[in-house]
């Protein structure tokens, strides 16, 4: 079909209005778009007269046949063909694919928009070559989009897609909404999250955008930092896990992961990596004390246009959620953008996140802010995380309540839930607990150290995020084995302080802790480590 050959990487929607084109020529804008790299541009306007639409378009359509580059009309197929253009792009609204084809003919390229997995069944079927998926994320260009339907929606329609007949296999795919060079590293990435039902995942084969070209100062500028962008590997993107990991060493596993964690620890004490900690006002002092203590350098700062800077030190950030205001909330998300685009990674610690309804609304807005490297929390908190993401929870798990401090879940459960959240976001997910579950969503473990203490004290939750900040900013090489060294560091020292002699209760307890938290060595973690694989 005639859609096939196309590249599709980057593809330039573009708009009129005075809002996103200002008082600039679109032609011109268009223009430069081209210099810079569009693949693909497809002319929308929804309210010139037809006049208007056909002799712009056919400016436009010179400048796209000069480059060699696809041009289509939105909508107006009678405009396609007064121009002669290469095709149309259609909504759920407009002319259907079938019609469009029949008064196009097969030579022509014919997309459609789609936002669930049935208008992409129908689309494909009705003969669309590719299909818009979206609304991805809210955007000023268009607000009367049906559904924000975000990675996990899109995902879903790509993992039908990939299961389908042929035509649904090959029908190539971008998707739209609130796509800019801040983010589209982190769409193509964790659209591509591996799945164990699908090795070879189906992905975009590119994204589609407005106003981060039509409204840039420079669109040339513009087009040629998001087509590296989506060609590139993000900054945060990990190294692939050692391939066939277990199927290698099963017998030595853990003694591989526990030999790992101890040179881990070494190298973060020897790096003495920077600890940027956004946190609440509660735990500050403990949690730069607890950097300290475990050979990090911290940093207390919640002022987002800092970040630009300390991003560059090649340490890690904390978001902690703990105490959210509309002023925090725009001070993460600046700084979430930064570490992102210098390569930092991030732990995101969402404090109370199913508590209160403004809690989930700041996750939501947190999780399309950002990649985040490791997410840590509670079971209610990795709950809420989980829920945002788009995960459901089978019946039986979700009748037993959530909320309650005492785990209500198995360790096995919690192992699922933590994986698929983990696989789906394409990250580290730890859920702490009496015993803690950790996974990158391919490898997953349990750890029963720490001490009933722990829950006895204000900021243990939240310095532990300090602390895994330090591990993933002085092991690069695995984040999940960064993570499990930095919570066995932990765990171990709050162990090793409870059973102290001069340890009466919460109150002593603190500064034992943080004296183990400096002793922490090879010896103490090879006589007490409590580490379970629960991968399987
Ligand atoms: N269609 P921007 S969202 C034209 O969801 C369009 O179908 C959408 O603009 C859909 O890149 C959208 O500026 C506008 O966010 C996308
Ligand atoms: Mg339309």
């Amino acid at each position: 079909m005639a859609g096939q050959k196309v590249d599709y990487s980057l593809y330039l929607v573009t708009d009129s209005t005075e809002a996103i084109l200002g008082s600039r020529d679109l032609v011109d804008v268009v223009e430069q778009a081209l210099l810079g790299g569009v693949t693909i541009v497809q002319y929308r306007d929804k309210t010139s007269d037809t006049g208007v639409l056909i002799s712009t378009a056919k400016k436009l359509h010179e400048k796209c046949k000069a480059h060699n580059i696809p041009f289509l009309i939105n909508d107006r197929v009678d405009v396609a063909l007064a121009v002669g253009c290469e095709g149309v792009h259609v909504g759920q609204d407009d002319m259907n694919v079938r019609e469009a084809r029949r008064l196009l003919g097969n030579d022509k390229i014919i997309g459609a928009t789609v936002s669930s997995i049935e208008e992409a069944r129908i689309a494909v079927e009705l003969g669309a070559d590719y299909l818009g998926i979206g609304t991805l994320y809210a955007t000023n260009t268009k607000k009367n989009t049906k559904d924000i339907i975000g990675i996990s929606g899109i995902r879903k329609i790509l993992r039908y897609l990939g299961h389908g007949n042929e035509a649904e296999k090959s029908v190539k795919t971008v998707c739209i909404g609130g796509v800019n060079a801040s983010n589209t590293q982190r769409i193509t990435y964790q659209l591509l999250a591996p799945t164990t039902t699908n090795a070879h995942p189906k992905t975009i084969d590119g994204v589609a955008v407005v106003s981060a070209i039509i409204g840039a100062q420079d669109p040339k500028a513009a087009s040629s930092h998001l087509s590296h962008l989506f060609t590139k590997p993000p900054p945060f993107a990990s190294q692939p896990p050692l391939p066939n990991f277990y199927h290698e060493q099963p017998a030595d596993e853990i003694a591989s992961v526990l030999k790992t964690a101890i040179s881990v620890t070494k190298k973060v004490k020897e790096m003495n990596p920077l600890s940027h900690n956004m946190t609440n006002l509660v735990v500050q002092n403990f949690a730069a004390n607890v950097a300290l203590s475990v050979g990090a350098s911290p940093i207390m700062s919640n002022y987002g246009a800092e970040a630009a800077d300390l991003s560059k030190l090649g340490g890690a950030l904390v978001v902690n959620m703990g105490t959210v205001t509309p002023e925090g909330l725009a001070n993460y998300q600046a700084a979430i953008t930064a570490y992102n685009a210098a390569g930092g990674p991030i732990v995101l610690d969402p404090v109370g996140a199913g508590a209160t309804s403004i809690r989930r609304d700041a996750l939501a807005k947190l999780m399309s802010a950002g990649y985040f490297d490791l997410i840590k929390g509670n079971e209610s908190e990795i709950l809420a995380v989980a829920r945002a993401s788009g995960y459901k929870l089978d019946s039986s798990s979700q009748q037993r309540g959530v909320d309650s401090g005492a785990s209500v879940f198995s360790v096995k459960q919690r192992a699922n839930i933590v994986s698929s959240l983990a696989a789906r976001e394409r990250c580290v997910v730890l859920m702490t607990g009496a015993t803690d579950v950790v996974s990158d969503g391919t490898r997953t473990y349990a750890v029963s150290n720490g001490h009933e203490y722990l829950g006895r004290i204000t900021g243990s939750g939240c310095t532990l995020g300090t602390t895994l900040s330090a591990y993933l900013a002085g092991y690069r090489e695995d984040k999940l084995l960064a993570a499990v060294a930095g919570l066995l560091h932990y765990e171990i020292a709050a162990e090793v302080a409870a059973q102290r002699e001069d340890v009466r209760g919460p109150g002593t307890f603190v500064p034992a802790f943080i004296d183990e938290l400096w002793n922490h060595g090879e010896k103490v973690v090879k006589g007490v480590m409590k580490l379970k694989d629960v991968a399987k």
